[in-house]
């Protein structure tokens, strides 16, 4: 088993190296058949070798259109985790509603839509607003749907300080104190958290979950 696990996790960060779509799918779908554990499938084979394609990026060392491609292998395996993921949650009472999105000028999607399944699976009732959501229709959304928790990803420094766009907005609206703010991304940090004023961040989608069921007092 544990070789068979090594095997797939390997084959998957290649997949997601060499842009291989098809063969990330074919593993995951392996992944769920061996019945490994999805959520360490997706994060220890798929999300961390898209990282390092994005610090590869980073350092000039890869081109964007080698990062779209690993991003759309990362996804085409990520799809199918996420079902098993989704389906191991089922049956569960509905412990808060959730509504989450990317803030407004980012258009990444893979690590809320990683997010949002754990959530799922831990039994939230989520509401998901999608990417480069405008700060006037997240308040809209809290008008219209009363959430207990809204989380808000952000991966880019430059769109982080839409985060604290949304709380300002929120508070102006008299809805700060209505709803809990948990924020996340790869820049974001403890001391961000602290600056903006919301109540609580994740770094993956284990912390997120653990932080928004401590929110709702679970
Ligand atoms: C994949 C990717 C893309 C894909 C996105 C595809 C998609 N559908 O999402 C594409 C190719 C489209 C893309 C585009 C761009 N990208 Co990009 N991208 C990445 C990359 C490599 C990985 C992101 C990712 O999916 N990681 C895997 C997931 C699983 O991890 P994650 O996103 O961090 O999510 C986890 C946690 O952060 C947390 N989390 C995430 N969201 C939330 C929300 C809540 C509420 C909580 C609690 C937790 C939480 O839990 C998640 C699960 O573990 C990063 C590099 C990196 N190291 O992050 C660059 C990166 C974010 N991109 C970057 C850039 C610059 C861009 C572009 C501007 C490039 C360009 N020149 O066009 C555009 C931006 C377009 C835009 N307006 O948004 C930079 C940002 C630099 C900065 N300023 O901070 C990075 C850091 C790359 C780099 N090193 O330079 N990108």
């Amino acid at each position: 088993m544990i070789i068979l696990s090594e095997k797939i996790l390997e084959g998957l960060r290649e997949a997601v190296l060499y842009f291989d779509e098809e063969e990330a799918r074919r593993l995951a779908e392996e992944a769920v058949e061996a019945g490994l554990d999805p959520v360490e499938v997706l994060e220890e084979g798929l999300a961390k070798a898209l990282r390092e394609v994005g610090d590869r990026f980073g350092s000039g060392e890869a081109f964007i259109t080698e990062l779209i491609a690993s991003a759309q292998a990362m996804e085409a395996g990520a799809e199918v985790l996420n079902r098993e993921i989704a389906r191991l949650g089922v049956a569960r009472k509905s412990v808060g509603k959730f509504l989450i999105g990317t803030v407004e000028g980012d258009i990444h999607s893979i690590g809320k839509n990683i997010v949002k399944t754990m959530l799922i699976a831990a039994g939230f009732e989520v509401v998901d607003l999608g990417t480069d959501v405008k700060t006037e229709t997240i308040v809209e959304k809290v008008k219209e749907l009363e959430p207990d928790i809204i989380g808000l990803s952000a991966l880019m420094t430059t769109t982080m300080t839409k985060q604290r766009e949304v709380i300002e907005a929120l508070k102006k609206e008299g809805l700060r104190e209505k709803v809990k703010i948990i924020v996340g991304g790869a820049p974001v940090t403890e001391e961000w958290v602290e600056e903006i004023g919301a109540d609580a961040c994740g770094f993956d989608a284990g912390s997120a979950v653990e932080n928004s069921l401590r929110l709702m007092g679970v």
